[in-house]
């Protein structure tokens, strides 16, 4: 079945030169689409419409500052099975955790600084492409 998810490069991937290395993984899936990408300082408004479930959480105020400090990448995926499949590609949230050959896995250590954000489900796709791309939906 035929989905597409939000993706960001978080402002770490970006600092890091990581921009291609993270899309190369993507765009070499069989069959995937980068539908939209742009480079975007992402506000505080905008962040917490994104991680409203996580309000509240001791990482939340942190993870706010960290992903507003510089730029991002937003991309829409497009594709068999995406949304399960970028999740997949990017490993567990903790890049300590994450195995070998994931894009965390293999790139990140820090638990804030992980590099890559991916919808977690088709509800949270809907939701994530309204708040990023509106004008897609
Ligand atoms: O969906 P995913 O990004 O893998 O993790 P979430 O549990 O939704 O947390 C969102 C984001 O928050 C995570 O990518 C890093 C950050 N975070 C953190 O800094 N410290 C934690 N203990 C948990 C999450
Ligand atoms: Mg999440």
């Amino acid at each position: 079945m035929s989905q597409r998810t939000l993706v960001l490069l978080k402002p770490d991937a970006v600092s890091r030169g990581l921009i291609g290395e993270i899309v190369g993984r993507i765009e070499r899936k069989a069959g995937w689409t980068i539908a939209a990408l742009e480079l975007r300082t992402l506000d505080r408004a905008t962040l917490q419409a994104h991680y409203a479930e996580h309000v509240g959480r001791p990482f939340y105020e942190p993870l706010l500052e960290f992903m507003s400090s510089g730029p991002s990448v937003a991309l829409v995926v497009e594709g068999e099975r995406v949304i399960e499949g970028v999740r997949a590609l990017a490993g567990p949230t903790d890049p300590i955790a994450a195995p070998p050959g994931s894009i965390r896995g293999d790139l990140g250590t820090v638990v804030r600084e992980n590099l890559i954000h991916a919808s977690d489900s088709p509800e949270s796709a809907e939701r994530e492409l309204k708040i990023f791309f509106p004008e897609l939906v």
